[in-house]
């Protein structure tokens, strides 16, 4: 399988992050990159294919023009305001506001902001585009008849809403790529999200809308990340009333429960007539995951690649969570290599 990625995401290096009451080292770093590229690798997959600049237009096509005006000018306001430390939001706008937008960048920080784990550093817009430059870049090759593509992502996108941040997220990848599906061609797209978080970015971003089919697997939002979307109500809104689907499961969950789950959510979405898929690929389902309460292991990411091939659709596979440093690469491998056997 063809895999896009860019060195360009090694500028967002964030340093500390607000865990359990302690500021501790970063679980979302650069070193993930390296251990799926080495995986890559060591499997023999194709060299890379170099992303393209992605489209003002398409970001603004998923995120509003303010939240993209912050975060392309947020460091540079927060080093005239005085400081050099990474951006981490203190306080947080409610949703839906009256407020306009604060002037200060501390406020602008929190009002574009949904948690504080995440933090802003001087690099971090030009890594966040080029993570959205490798979605839309493999998203032009399935549209062009590869059948399926990795587009290695990071920093991930799946908690980034049209308007907030959070989650290690800033630009959604899966959401640029659904768009550009469309854009290209494509009548409805679906996107699964498999990591263990609920993709709550995605979900916002096309919850009123029937082109798009958000379809999510995750831990029980009462127990896990991101807390407050994810519920099996949670089903779109208007037109898009019955495009958003919401499989949360309990913490400890295995394979066996994790794949019958799966397999309704990829008969449903081939039911909707689903032209092109974007899968939000997080490995974090790993029995080993430091920031995940399931209990996968690395045969059942093979098994779910073969599955998804199965399905016959174009599919884009866009990185989002893994934090098992050890078995990111492998696990994120075995979901490829399971696909292409099965696709054949
Ligand atoms: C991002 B992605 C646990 C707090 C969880 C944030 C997790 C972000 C996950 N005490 N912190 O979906 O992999
Ligand atoms: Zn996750």
């Amino acid at each position: 399988m063809k895999n896009v990625r860019s060195d360009d995401h090694r500028t967002h290096q964030p340093q500390v992050e607000l865990h359990d009451g302690l500021l501790v080292p970063s679980f979302e770093t650069a070193e993930r990159w390296d251990h799926i590229v080495a995986a890559l690798e060591a499997s023999e997959h194709d060299p890379p294919e170099t992303p393209d600049a992605v489209e003002p237009e398409l970001l603004a096509a998923v995120h509003t023009p303010p939240y993209l005006a912050f975060l392309s000018e947020a460091f540079q306001q927060w080093e005239a305001a005085g400081h050099s430390t990474p951006m981490i939001p203190a306080s947080f706008a409610p949703r839906p506001t009256d407020s306009p937008e604060p002037a200060d960048i501390a406020g602008r920080l929190g009002y574009f902001a949904f948690a504080a784990e995440t933090s802003i550093t001087d690099g971090t817009w030009p890594a966040v585009r080029a993570s959205a430059a490798v979605a839309r870049t493999g998203q032009k090759l399935v549209s062009a008849g590869e059948p399926s593509v990795f587009a290695l992502c990071r920093p991930p996108g799946h908690h980034a809403g049209p308007d907030r941040f959070g989650g290690y997220c800033f630009v959604n990848n899966a959401a640029v790529a659904a768009q550009g599906f469309l854009d290209d061609g494509a009548d409805q797209v679906a996107v699964l999200d498999v990591d263990v978080h609920h993709g709550n970015g995605t979900q916002e971003i096309f919850y009123d809308r029937d082109d798009v089919m958000v379809a999510s697997i995750h831990a029980d939002p009462q127990h896990c990340f991101p807390w407050f979307w994810g519920h099996p109500h949670e089903q779109g809104r208007g037109v898009g009333d019955g495009y958003t689907i919401n499989r949360p499961l309990l913490p400890g969950t295995r394979f066996a429960e994790w794949f019958s789950t799966l397999q309704d959510l990829g008969r449903t979405i081939l039911k909707a007539g689903t032209d092109a898929l974007v899968v939000s690929l997080g490995v974090d389902t790993y029995a080993g995951d430091p920031l995940g309460p399931f209990e996968l292991h690395t045969p059942d990411f093979a098994a779910f690649g073969r599955f998804i091939g199965g399905l016959g659709l174009p599919t884009l596979y866009c990185m989002e969570g893994g934090y098992a440093i050890e078995a990111i690469g492998t696990n994120t491998v075995a979901v490829l290599d399971g696909h292409e056997d099965a696709a054949q």
